[in-house]
């Protein structure tokens, strides 16, 4: 039988879908339609939204239905290249603030005035994944900030670590290839845990600092906002006599240094890829604004000269110990991007771009970023006019002669187009203004040559090794044999246990055992000779520089029905005190009701909220709901895994059999608190600025590392 070609509820005309909807048979009233008019992209008014222009109801849609057509054309073309590196980013708006004048050491106008507030935008990131993969990745953190001074934009790229894995950028595209996916396969994503990368890598002696950095804690953030930034590079700052001095620029978190553990971070990286994005908008948003200092290191070329290293060689630090960094602004974020294509993927940083009073130095990393960044924006962005989108335009006064190119928005009006002209139409130069490149003299012969003052690979990467409490040299080992153990060649994993016998033999040791290498191979023989025993640097470690707070954590806590509400509302009252938050997490995510008939909002349901989420637990069921909880999985892991990641536990004694549910009643230490007053609640909260039970580590059977 022929179908009815009779008009059917299914198509409505537009007029009848604003004012009814059929669910469930029932017609509802819906919204009428608000004071703005929806339209297509020329401005035109649009009819009707939800039908295609078809001849007759069941007929062919016509192509002369030019609102689809420009509908799907947009569509079609939503997606830009994704960043080579950095793809996967989350930025925010802030300011920074400088404490006072700089004049002495730089003419750049942001550093002038004590108190002057410059606006920034601060794009976070990871290095290898592709956009869409998970934050907890192991890998280096993208730190980076574009600030809007009245003399131009000026970015500092840098990365949460402050050493890169090559010295010269020519290697950069090797480095790249070699991290990402390979190319047959199309994974790993997300991983350098693979042949590719170790190759690279053991063939590349200079990365091994880098190598001790990324195997850290410091490659598995517990938040952006708990992570130091570094400029990386040697910069110049240059005043107004045009005396230079050398510059290394650092981040440092107001919150404190904090990680996750590789355990955790697999775990975090299933319960909520977005993970650290999700942190930073509800910070922000919830007005707990992040903060970072900025501390630089400065020097001269005498302490150049006599330094151990080249400063010009971007695998190297100058220990804060020797030379430490002096505070001289503050980086604050308070607000988040309205749209995050518009601004986040569509912002451009580019290491080129310096105010006056700020210069480069020779670093061979450097001097070939600065011609990489502006390269790949028109790659990204489409065309040479990227700096007309707002996120990218100066917020200063600008003027020249540039013009035409894809999508320009602003052309140089009037009728003369260069200078100089006899018109005395448009900007000139300024001698007192412009930009004024510090006047170093160069000479020596044209060659592709490495120098002898950058050869020493190892010094460095046992200094940061030696310099990392137990437990995070334990991290470090278990790191490298998890990345090795996913190589496939068995001589690319001798080749890297060569290079840790010239870092650290005990760690070449465990490292080779943990592999079940049956013969430890020869150190590598690459420049070994220049290695020298550094003393430890105390800054580098993590857990030595902890915050002493529990500002900006959280606490996950657990409730089921008959949770004590009077307890429960002072714990979390007191964590709020101490500058924390708390998730409630429970069985059911309707929400929990408490002793005193009251209902409990609920965050988080059990399977959706495992304790990896959180800094610390408290354990809270009711008499009446603790059954509940022992039948489900998530509720034994919830506990497990707190335990063996070494986390603060609170509990009532009706949570007691959930530890033997998870396997710990007989491990139990001090980290775990009974609360069986509300007076036990300050104890445990002023634990909580521990952040974890360290020492609960080598014990926990199972390592969490
Ligand atoms: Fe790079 C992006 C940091 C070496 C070439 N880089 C990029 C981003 C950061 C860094 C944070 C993301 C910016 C954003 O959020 O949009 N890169 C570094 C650091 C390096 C470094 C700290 C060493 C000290 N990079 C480096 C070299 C080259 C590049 C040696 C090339 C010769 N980097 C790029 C790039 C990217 C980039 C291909 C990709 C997307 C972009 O620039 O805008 O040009």
């Amino acid at each position: 039988m022929a179908k009815s070609t009779k008009r059917s509820d299914a198509s409505a005309s537009i007029h009848d879908q604003k004012l009814v909807r059929r669910e469930g048979g029932e017609l509802h009233q819906i919204a009428g339609p608000g004071d703005e008019t929806l339209t297509t992209a020329q401005g035109g008014p649009v009819l009707d939204d939800q039908n295609s222009l078809k001849a007759g109801a069941r007929g062919p849609t016509l192509l002369e239905d030019f609102h689809f057509r420009e509908k799907i054309f947009h569509f079609d073309h939503e997606r830009i290249p994704e960043r080579v590196v950095h793809a996967r980013g989350y930025a925010a708006h802030g300011f920074f603030e400088n404490y006072k004048s700089q004049a002495k050491y730089t003419r750049a106008d942001l550093f002038q005035r004590a108190g002057e507030r410059t606006p920034a935008f601060v794009r976070f990131s990871t290095v290898a994944g592709s956009k869409g993969s998970f934050d907890l990745a192991r890998d280096v953190r993208g730190f980076a900030v574009k600030l809007y001074t009245q003399e131009g934009n000026w970015d500092i790229v840098g990365n949460n670590i402050p050493v890169f894995f090559i010295q010269d950028a020519i290697k950069f595209p090797d480095l790249i290839h070699a991290v990402k996916e390979e190319p047959d396969s199309a994974f790993p994503q997300a991983q350098s845990a693979h042949d590719n990368f170790w190759d690279f890598i053991s063939l590349t002696p200079e990365s091994m600092h880098m190598i001790m950095w990324v195997m850290s804690d410091r490659a598995l953030p517990r938040s952006f906002r708990f992570m130091e930034g570094f400029g990386v590079h040697t910069f110049r700052l240059v005043n107004a006599k045009d005396e230079s001095t050398f510059i290394k620029f650092h981040w440092k978190p107001k919150l404190g240094l904090q990680s996750v553990l590789w355990n955790e971070a697999v775990k975090i990286n299933g319960a909520d890829p977005d993970f650290h994005r999700r942190d930073l908008w509800t910070a922000i948003q919830s007005g707990n604004y992040p903060e970072w200092e900025l501390q630089v290191q400065l020097f001269n070329q005498d302490f150049a000269d006599k330094f151990d290293f080249d400063v010009l060689d971007p695998t190297k630090i100058i220990p804060e110990e020797l030379l430490p960094p002096i505070p001289i602004g503050r980086l604050v974020l308070d607000r988040m991007p309205d749209n995050f294509f518009a601004e986040t993927e569509q912002v451009a940083f580019m290491t080129q771009n310096v105010p006056p009073g700020i210069d480069f130095s020779n670093d061979p990393l450097l001097q070939g970023r600065n011609f990489s960044y502006l390269d790949t924006q028109l790659k990204r962005l489409g065309g040479p006019n990227f700096t007309h989108l707002p996120i990218n335009a100066p917020k200063c006064p600008f003027a020249h002669f540039q013009q035409d190119g894809h999508m320009a928005m602003r052309n140089p009006v009037g009728r003369a187009n260069y200078q100089p002209n006899s018109f005395g139409l448009g900007p000139r130069e300024s001698v007192a203004k412009g930009f004024r490149s510090f006047a170093d003299i160069e000479d020596g012969a044209k060659r592709r040559l490495r120098p002898e003052s950058f050869a020493d690979h190892y010094s460095q990467a046992r200094q940061f090794f030696i310099s990392q409490t137990e437990g995070e040299q334990q991290h470090i080992a278990a790191a490298l044999t998890f990345e090795l153990s996913k190589v496939k060649t068995p001589v690319i994993r001798e080749r890297m246990v060569s290079h840790l016998l010239n870092i650290d033999e005990v760690l070449a040791g465990k490292v080779g055992e943990m592999l079940g290498l049956r013969k430890m191979p020869k150190p590598a023989d690459a420049a070994v000779a220049t290695r020298h025993d550094l003393e430890a640097s105390p800054a580098l470690s993590i857990v030595t520089n902890g915050p002493q707070h529990f500002e900006g954590r959280k606490l996950g806590i657990l409730v089921t029905d008959g949770v004590d509400a009077k307890l429960l509302n002072a714990l979390k009252a007191a964590v709020i005190k101490a500058g924390g938050s708390c998730a409630i997490v429970a069985p059911k995510v309707t929400g929990a009701e408490a002793d005193d008939g009251t209902l409990i909002e609920v965050d988080e349901m059990i399977d959706g909220g495992p304790s990896v989420l959180f800094d610390a637990v408290a354990l809270l069921p009711g008499e009446s709901g603790i059954s509940d909880l022992l039948a489900q999985s998530t509720a034994r892991d919830f506990v497990a895994d707190a335990f063996a990641h070494c986390k603060f536990i609170a509990y009532v004694e009706a949570a007691r059999p959930l530890f033997a549910k998870a396997g710990i009643e007989d491990s139990l230490d001090e980290g775990v608190v009974a609360l069986t007053a509300k007076k036990d609640i300050a104890g445990f909260v002023a634990m909580l600025a521990d952040l974890r039970l360290w020492t609960r580590e080598p014990k926990v059977k199972k390592s969490a590392a």
